[in-house]
């Protein structure tokens, strides 16, 4: 996401989260909103540019809603620590745009038989972000109920476990109790739309509020460690430190032992299990850093951060292009290559068609500057022939590989469509699964070649070695 896009947000425009713990459905849920399938989409921006992925919505009326989708706080520090700076990032600029947020949807799979360390920790960061004010713009969702109707059993066990959830003050207690709205997703796109709809509805009734997160980091300038959720991850932080000291000197003091009872096999493991102990110590610490920033520092870092990848995505179309151009150049150069063989051929074909009398041909006198003839008809018709067996295999390969490249081409000019409209649409999602299907059908480009003494060369060879030989 970058960070100008997200300043041509029309004031019109909602934002609605889509939070829960890995594999809740998150994905999926927008997938049956949108009604495409947004995990591919947003695998490929996880790897590559923010964790929070964007896509829009066309609600009613031309509304746009914006939904996040978010990873899930899954307890390993540093990326929670990323997780937390992207989140609060992108709710602090769209605050400062005047966008309203219309709520929060709470992802949990209903089929979950216990409560995960994970889940009640998700669910502390989403009450501090939101504030007790904004509790009734949650909405827990529940997924998985399609495979519990499979199921008597399992479908009464999930009706249980949504009583025992709402009654755990730890779980969804506090936030029923607090107002927040409880649905069934049933896996398809009208519950999921329901839930939208819900959130909508009620931010049209009540008017837009601010969550507690924006409040601390816009209007009360706090740095995001001295927020209510930054306070959750800093707390954690403080306690893992404490324990992973503890951990290092007691493996120090074993080192020791074993040092001077000279047993270095034991000594050898100590310095492993050392090392690694260091290694989480110092992620640990910069994940502290990481979030001991103020709203500015995190704006400054977030937009180095978009610029980088911007000018990464520029360069990689800017190849992509290239690509596509020599694309176009070797397919131009099949064509004419075709139409001269075949000119050659319809010429060889009228001269082989001329009236020849019967009997003993009359010899005919050359003219004055005409040159000697240096085959006999037959033997032009005889190397026509022979040319043309040589022509008709050469077509065949090369129809082959004009048939080999159309799909790779209509994936490549599918990705461009797809990453032109992402930039259109502020869905880096889309610029980056446009670059993917380029990058994709490139590499499944193939061409013929010519050698250095100009003969052409029927050997395939793919898009990668093409690259390659234009690079020497
Ligand atoms: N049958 C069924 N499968 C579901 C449902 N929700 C999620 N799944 C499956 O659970 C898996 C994880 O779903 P995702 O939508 O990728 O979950 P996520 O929350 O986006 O996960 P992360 O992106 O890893 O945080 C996928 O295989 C989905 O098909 C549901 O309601 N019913
Ligand atoms: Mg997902």
């Amino acid at each position: 996401m970058d960070i100008h896009e997200l300043s041509n947000l029309r004031p019109s425009d909602t934002v609605i989260l889509v939070m829960g713990i890995t594999g809740s459905g998150k994905s999926s849920f927008i997938s049956q909103l949108l009604q495409e399938d947004v995990d591919i989409i947003g695998h490929d921006l996880t790897s590559h540019t923010s964790k929070v992925s964007i896509f829009m919505l066309n609600y009613e009326d031309d509304r746009r809603v914006f939904l996040l989708d978010t990873p899930g706080f899954d307890d390993t520090y540093r990326s929670d620590a990323e997780i937390l700076r992207d989140i609060t990032f992108v709710l602090a600029r769209v605050y400062q745009c005047g966008i309203s947020v219309a709520g929060v949807i709470y992802m949990h799979r209903i089929t979950d038989n216990r409560i995960s360390g994970s889940s009640v920790r998700n669910l502390e960061i989403l009450r501090k972000l939101c504030g007790p004010d904004a509790f009734p713009r949650i909405v827990l969702t529940s997924s998985m109920w399609d495979s519990a109707a499979q199921d008597p059993v399992l479908l009464q066990e999930a009706f249980d476990r949504e009583e025992q959830l709402k009654s755990m003050g730890n779980f969804w207690g506090s936030l029923y109790h607090g107002g927040s709205h409880i649905i069934r997703w049933m896996g398809d796109r009208e519950s999921a739309f329901g839930a939208i709809r819900y959130l909508m509805d009620f931010n049209d009734a009540h008017g837009s509020t601010a969550l507690k997160i924006q409040k601390e980091l816009v209007d009360e300038e706090k740095s995001l460690d001295a927020t209510e959720a930054g306070r959750i991850l800093r707390d954690g932080f403080a306690q893992a430190l404490v324990k992973q000291q503890g951990e290092l000197e007691d493996l120090s003091s074993e080192l020791s032992h074993a040092l001077q009872e000279g047993n270095n096999e034991v000594a050898l493991q100590l310095l492993e299990a050392i090392d690694t102990t260091e290694h989480q110590l110092e992620r640990l610490k910069t994940s502290q850093s990481a979030i001991k920033t103020s709203l500015e520092h995190l704006a400054e870092d977030k937009t180095r951060e978009y610029r980088n990848i911007h000018t990464q995505v520029q360069e990689e179309l800017q190849l992509m292009l290239e690509s596509v151009r020599q694309c176009q150049e070797d397919c131009q150069r099949l064509v004419e290559e075709q139409r001269t063989t075949i000119e050659a051929l319809q010429e060889a074909q009228r001269e082989n068609e001329l009236p020849v009398a019967s009997g003993s041909r009359p010899k005919r006198t050359p003219k004055p500057n005409e040159k000697p003839q240096r085959q006999s008809k037959g033997e032009q018709v005889e190397l026509a022939g022979r040319k043309g067996g040589l022509d008709k295999q050469t077509k065949r390969k090369r129809r082959k590989v004009l048939l080999q490249n159309s799909l790779p081409m209509l994936s490549i000019l599918a990705g461009i469509g797809a990453a032109v409209g992402g930039g259109f649409a502020i869905n880096p999602a889309l610029i980056i699964a446009g670059f993917g299907l380029v990058v994709g059908g490139a590499s499944k480009l193939n061409f013929s070649r010519r050698t250095k003494k100009g003969e052409r060369q029927d050997e395939l060879f793919s898009r990668d070695s093409m690259v390659g030989l234009a690079s020497t």
